[in-house]
């Protein structure tokens, strides 16, 4: 099947499909210049996750962890939403139930336009307590310094989603009784590697869901799919709405 025949093959479906859940990962962004974790030049191959993204990392070297978290602010701070986060706002307007969950954890979805997204890794942007959790909504960044919560002293961290650390409960709840009731179930740009985020597209698919995965390299999950976009996700997507509009208005 060459690339055209999956998208048309994928705007079939969405025209007849009532329900549609997607599950972004670090790609999504990629094309907004933020690196992703898992590719040759991503985050993993440069740095140690064991140091940077647990628990045992911060509370041996807090600076550490908290100076790298404040230089990725500073480059998602600096980023924009590309077309694929834009598509995906359009899914919206499809007049079907569209679900966005999200491994991510830049905001570019909502700041692109996206409502009710489901956060399942947290967000860089906010940070909370290492001691009491107290969410500290406003922005703390002094230099590299670290900071302290108002109410305990604790230290500030990232409310961000760390190796060994529960996934939000709401959030994980959620997105796993989307993924059991959606028609359509979307992976896109992510490389299916984490737990528990990687199970939503099984669980999709054994409730019966037309698993489709876009990413321009293969994945965990492109056996099991159903059908493969090899594209980047910012040219996919706008090609998908693209193709419905054009169908739909006829
Ligand atoms: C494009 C593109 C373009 C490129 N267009 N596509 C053994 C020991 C201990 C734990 C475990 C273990 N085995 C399993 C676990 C559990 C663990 C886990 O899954 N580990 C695996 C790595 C094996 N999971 C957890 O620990 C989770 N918690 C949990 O399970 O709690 C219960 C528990 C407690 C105690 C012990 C055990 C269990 C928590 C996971 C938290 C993940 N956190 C991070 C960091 C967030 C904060 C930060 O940003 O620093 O989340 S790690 C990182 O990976 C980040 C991402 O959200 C997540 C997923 O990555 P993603 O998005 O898929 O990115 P990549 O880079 O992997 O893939 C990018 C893809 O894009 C690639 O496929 C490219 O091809 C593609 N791409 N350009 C489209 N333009
Ligand atoms: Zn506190």
């Amino acid at each position: 099947m060459t690339t055209n025949d999956s998208i048309n093959k994928v705007v079939d479906i969405l025209i007849e499909t009532k329900n549609i859940t997607a599950l972004t990962g670090a790609g999504v962004s990629a094309e907004s210049g933020i690196a992703t974790f898992r590719d040759p030049e991503g985050l993993w191959a440069k740095f140690n996750p064991q140091e940077l993204a647990s628990i045992d990392g911060f509370m041996s070297n807090p600076e550490m962890v908290w100076s790298w978290y404040q230089y990725r602010v500073n480059i998602v701070n600096n980023s924009r939403p590309n077309p694929g986060h834009l598509a995906l706002v359009e899914f919206q307007n499809l007049n079907k139930v569209f679900n966005l969950i999200t491994q991510n954890v830049d905001g570019l979805h909502q700041r692109a336009g996206s409502d009710n997204v489901v956060e399942l890794h947290g967000s860089i942007i906010r940070n909370k307590c290492f001691n009491c959790n107290e969410i500290h909504q406003e922005t703390i960044i002094i230099e590299n310094k670290l900071n302290n919560c108002k109410y305990c002293n604790g230290l500030i961290r990232p409310d961000v989603v760390w190796f060994g650390e529960m996934l939000p409960e709401k959030e994980i709840e959620l997105a796993q009784e989307l993924a059991t009731n959606t028609d359509v179930f979307m992976s896109i740009g992510t490389s299916a590697e984490v737990y528990p985020a990687a199970d939503l597209p099984i669980i999709a698919k054994r409730n019966g869901a037309v698993l489709i995965e876009i990413n321009p390299y293969i994945t965990q999950l492109s056996n099991y799919v159903d059908i493969r976009i090899d594209l980047p996700s910012g040219e996919a997507l706008p090609m998908i709405i693209d193709e419905y509009k054009k169908r739909t208005l006829k």
